[in-house]
């Protein structure tokens, strides 16, 4: 893991609040109190675990487990769910950033308005603040203002930037692998556009760029990191699907979980797509930046 995450674990039981109250509270409470797993309770616990946005098969699959067993009552309940989440999220796998000597790339995608560029320049900023020399790609040169809005993250965390108004962000990210292996840089962040004319676009677009890292570089990519809004809940996975198939995933970045009582899509992605959650978005702010912890996820879930 790396060390530039240091946070309070008080403040992640703040930020999951929401989502432990609707995804543990509300679920042992109508529970623990029973004698027993009725239909009428498994069908009630199941209700209540889809909507706190975990997924259909996943609730299903919770569910399932408890019918026709006795060793597990109702008073159990909310270690059954602790112990069947940390599985989840142990068998995504790590969830350490990777961090290496030499030059890392981190590929940042998502559809629009997820957080990309914001958490471009928190990452920015936090490798910058544990010395490392940091370069950002501007590859969103689709939307107007994408590249100012990245000039100013960037200033801000005091990070260089290559950016081509109008230009094509393969070339984009082109001139900025040449530019970090002739100056050594240590990260190249690449900022990717979230809309284009239709998703197809968006898509060729992507394999495109990556295609670029793949032969220039391919021995510096670290993460092809998806990026999703912790508020869309489902819609993230079908997000997720598609991009998977784009660009072969390694990792997920939960932005705006403050707040959020989405939280679950944490497990949901884990589960359903095998995917770790390495990053989370906690604010809008520059240091709201943190470091995905199963173990303490867990904890201040439950
Ligand atoms: N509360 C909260 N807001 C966030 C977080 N991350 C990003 N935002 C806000 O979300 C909005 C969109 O963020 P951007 O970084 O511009 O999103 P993007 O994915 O780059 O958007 P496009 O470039 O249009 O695809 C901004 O108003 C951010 O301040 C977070 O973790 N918490
Ligand atoms: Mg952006």
């Amino acid at each position: 893991m790396f060390g530039f995450f240091k946070d309070k674990f008080n403040n992640l039981k703040q930020t999951v609040s929401n989502t432990a109250q609707i995804l543990v509270g509300n679920v042992t409470n109508a529970v623990e109190h029973e004698t027993e797993f009725s239909e009428f309770v498994l069908d009630d616990m199941e209700d209540m675990l889809i909507s706190a946005d975990l997924g259909v098969g996943y609730a299903a699959e919770l569910v399932d487990k408890l019918r026709n067993q006795t060793k597990i009552k109702p008073a159990d309940v909310k270690k059954y769910l602790k112990d069947e989440f940390s599985k989840t999220l142990q068998n995504a796998g790590s969830t350490g950033l990777n961090v290496q000597d030499g030059l890392n790339i981190y590929f940042i995608c998502g559809v629009n308005g997820v957080g990309k560029t914001t958490l471009i320049g928190k990452l920015a900023y936090k490798f910058k603040n544990s010395g490392k020399k940091v370069l950002i790609a501007a590859g969103d040169t689709f939307r107007a203002a994408a590249e100012e809005q990245l000039d100013i993250w960037s200033k801000r965390a005091g990070a260089s930037i290559v950016r081509r108004d109008k230009a094509d962000p393969a070339s984009v990210v082109y001139e900025a692998i040449e530019k970090a292996k002739t100056e050594n840089y240590d990260i190249i962040l690449v900022d990717t556009a979230g809309r284009l004319q239709n998703k197809f676009n968006l898509m060729e677009e992507l394999k495109k760029i990556k295609s670029v890292i793949d032969k220039k570089a391919p021995e510096s990519l670290r993460e092809c990191m998806l990026v999703l809004d912790a508020n869309t809940g489902q819609n993230g996975l079908q997000q997720a699907k598609v991009f998977s198939n784009a660009v072969n995933l390694t990792s997920v970045a939960l932005t705006k979980l403050d707040g959020s009582a989405k939280g679950a899509i944490v497990l949901a992605v884990a589960k359903e797509m095998k995917l770790p959650v390495k990053l989370i978005g906690v604010g809008e702010k520059m240091e709201d930046l943190k470091e995905f912890n199963p173990d303490e996820f867990i904890e201040a879930l439950f």
